[in-house]
């Protein structure tokens, strides 16, 4: 089945730049997708967007040319709970990827366990309108319980407009939680503003709860252009991002979310997102946290 891209939908930058800062070893990008190939894993029928093509060996060249040891790869809303193109992706990567799926409330304890044996550590529950149908909260609950004895967690992504309706919902959940892109601040907000405030609350109150300090080019509003030559893209996503990683240097993962769904405006130098790292995390030790310990912690062990 062949596919038309959504219009206007930006292709993965092809040709990204060598990182200047040099990734610690063992170096994991904790965030990023494989699409299709569409012939191959057709996209869902209820997706919101149909991506361009972005498949398993483009994922490793990237992962080999940015430094990266491994990958984990997230299941995105345009395979729905179709994780073939996911499961595929983990089976080719010997080891060296391990993945989030998504699965719906009829899904057998079978199923799980071959999600597991090919390296599914978690699910991800995704709240934004744009992306998603809504679910029930108690299917939500029900998978959140049937996922807990195999030492999954659950990977939540909202708008940080909707984190206090979802606080209840959250703080309920028996695993570990991991919330994508920081709950999605307003940067143009203070770092130091209620909002923000909301969602330090949150993981300074509930220890199991995680947080990705990804996507500056999908939050920013001043935008990739660096002033003066220097590398200081997306200069104002810096201080929220930094703000977690200094508070919680446990909890914090980073991935470079390529191939980039839904990007509007620019799509970001993947060379360059590497760059933005040492500007949120400043010292070899949060360095070594971010990018090797936390996430081998939580998906590899
Ligand atoms: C991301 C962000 C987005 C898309 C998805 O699964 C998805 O479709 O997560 C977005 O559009 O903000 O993490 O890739």
């Amino acid at each position: 089945m062949s596919f038309e891209k959504t219009p206007g939908w930006f292709d993965w930058y092809a040709h990204p730049s060598k990182p200047l800062f040099r990734l610690p070893p063992g170096a994991v990008d904790a965030h990023c997708h494989v699409f299709g190939p569409g012939e191959v894993f057709p996209y869902a029928p209820e997706r919101k967007y149909t991506p361009c093509d972005a498949g398993k060996e483009q994922l490793f060249a990237l992962r080999d040319h940015l430094g990266f040891a491994r990958n984990v790869i997230v299941q995105a809303t345009c395979h729905g709970a179709d994780n073939r193109a996911l499961v595929d992706a983990l089976c080719a990567a010997e080891g060296r990827a391990r993945g989030v799926a998504t699965v719906r409330r009829g899904v057998s304890d079978a199923e799980l366990r071959e999600l597991h044996a090919a390296g599914v550590r978690g699910v991800r529950f995704n709240f934004v309108k744009r992306l998603v149908d809504f679910t029930p909260r108690d299917e939500l609950q029900e998978i959140a319980r049937r996922i807990a004895p195999l030492g999954w967690h659950v990977v939540v992504y909202f708008e940080a407009a909707d984190l206090p309706e979802l606080w209840d919902f959250f703080t309920a959940l028996p695993t570990i939680v991991v919330v994508d892109h920081m709950g999605r601040p307003d940067v143009s907000k203070p770092v130091d503003g209620p909002e923000f405030a909301l969602f330090l609350k949150l993981l300074r109150e509930h220890g199991n709860v995680w947080s990705k300090v990804t996507c500056p080019e999908r939050l920013s509003v001043t935008g990739p252009r660096a002033l003066d030559g220097e590398r200081d893209a997306y200069r104002d996503v810096a201080p929220f991002a930094r703000r977690l990683v200094e508070e919680f240097p446990d909890r914090v993962l980073w991935g470079t979310d390529w191939p980039h769904p839904n990007l509007k405006d620019h799509m970001p130098d993947d060379g360059l997102l590497v760059d933005f790292i040492p500007r949120i995390a400043p010292t070899p030790e949060l360095q070594r946290k971010l990018l090797v310990d936390n996430p081998m912690r939580l998906y590899w062990s």
